[in-house]
């Protein structure tokens, strides 16, 4: 199939997903060609069946905000003629799904007829596609979408509550490449800028409010009162100034690295002994299902999707929201108990293995491909 995917070119799990399932594609032999205004980060180097067109929002002094929609959509009915594409597949409803729309309106015009699939994230639905302002826009795009997927059975019944939609919802799981992120052997693992004994927590996201990085700075407070440990906190955003203020109230700031944007996770996940996720919702949780691959037990809040890939008590700890207390008693349990921990290190593998990009990423392309005959067949009624 000739495949065109939008999507944020970021470090978000969003961006992540679909550069994957991009590179997958290609190595399956199919042709993708990323439409974007970035190249996607974990699309390093060359891939072979992987082309990246730019888009690029000409600025003109009447624009307050250039219009990055339009540009977009122009890009997508080139991309669309020139390379003779036969499906978009975007990510993440806002505004890829709308302008995912207008470009099959125009090219219709033009006697061609793409259809497009939109795969909902997360807070495309959860925070920002419940705006007032964007919620008419994002029903509309997602009842005129060809298709639409939900990354878990939470964020469907998500969507079908708040929106109502007369289509059904196809969940197809994130996934995670198993060959990248895999545990280590005891003795391989490096202590980062720690003594041998002390044990290593992480926390990988893009600081923001809904993460509550802050509360995994205060776990970590109340932990290192009992054990030797320290904490390394991967990724950026609108928070990080915040939580390093915390760090500092706290009187923490020696056992706690700021690691910033990391490309190769896999490089640091399995260095870890627990990976502390607190955020206060998550539709999927892509972070813990590759600490899970690398063998590291999660602790997390009960929210959201994350029920849907750990198995409380067995692949790490779900704890209510909100819930400090627990939270610690949880971490020092794994941090004092090697054998649980080891014990949940494997379910926690074990558990991931059902996310391999090798048993998700088929299920994309039957996807694909009921999309592509439902649509000739509606094609031929007209
Ligand atoms: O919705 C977001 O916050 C953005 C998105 C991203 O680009 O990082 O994250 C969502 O999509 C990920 C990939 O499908 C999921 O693993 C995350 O759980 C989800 N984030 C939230 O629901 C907060």
């Amino acid at each position: 199939m000739r495949i065109g995917i939008v999507c944020y070119p970021l470090y978000g799990g969003s961006g992540v997903v679909a550069t994957e399932l991009g590179k997958s594609l290609a190595q399956r032999g199919h042709i993708v060609h990323f439409i974007t205004y970035d190249r996607p980060v974990r699309l390093e180097g060359f891939v072979e069946g992987v082309f990246y067109h730019e888009v690029i929002p000409s600025d003109y002094p009447l624009f307050r905000f250039a219009p990055y929609e339009s540009a977009l959509i122009g890009q997508l009915v080139k991309v669309v003629q020139e390379e003779k594409l036969e499906i978009l597949h975007v990510h993440y409803a806002i505004p890829h799904a709308i302008s995912a729309f207008v470009a099959q309106q125009i090219l219709k015009q033009q006697g061609i007829y793409i259809p497009f699939i939109t795969t909902l994230h997360g807070t495309d639905i959860t925070l920002v596609g419940k705006d007032e302002g964007y919620a008419p826009v994002v029903r509309f795009s997602l009842e005129h979408s060809n298709g639409i997927t939900a990354v878990s059975q939470y964020l469907k019944q998500e969507t079908q509550r708040f929106f109502q939609l007369q289509k059904t919802i196809e969940v197809i799981p994130n996934f995670v490449n198993l060959h990248l992120f895999k545990p280590l052997e005891q003795q391989q693992k490096k202590r980062f800028f720690t003594e041998d004994c002390e044990a290593v927590l992480m926390h990988v996201s893009n600081f923001r409010p809904v993460k509550r990085v802050g509360d995994v700075v205060k776990v970590f407070a109340q932990v290192v009162k009992e054990v030797s440990a320290k904490l390394f906190l991967i990724g950026d955003g609108p928070e990080r100034p915040k939580v390093e203020r915390l760090v500092k109230t706290l009187g923490i700031q020696k056992q706690v690295y700021f690691l910033g944007k990391q490309q190769y996770l896999e490089e640091l996940l399995p260095h870890a002994d627990v990976f502390l996720l607190t955020s206060e919702n998550e539709s999927f949780g892509l972070a813990a299902l590759e600490a899970m691959a690398c063998g590291v037990p999660v602790v997390a809040y009960d929210v959201g999707g994350l029920k849907e890939i750990i198995i409380n008590e067995k692949s790490g700890f779900l704890v209510p929201f909100n819930d400090l207390k627990t939270f610690v008693l949880k971490v020092l349990l794994l941090l004092k108990n090697s054998e649980l921990k080891n014990r949940m290190a494997n379910a926690a593998r074990a558990q991931a293995e059902q996310f391999s990009h090798e048993k998700i990423v088929p299920l994309y392309e039957q996807y694909y491909a009921q999309v592509l005959k439902q649509t000739s067949v509606s094609k031929s009624l007209l």
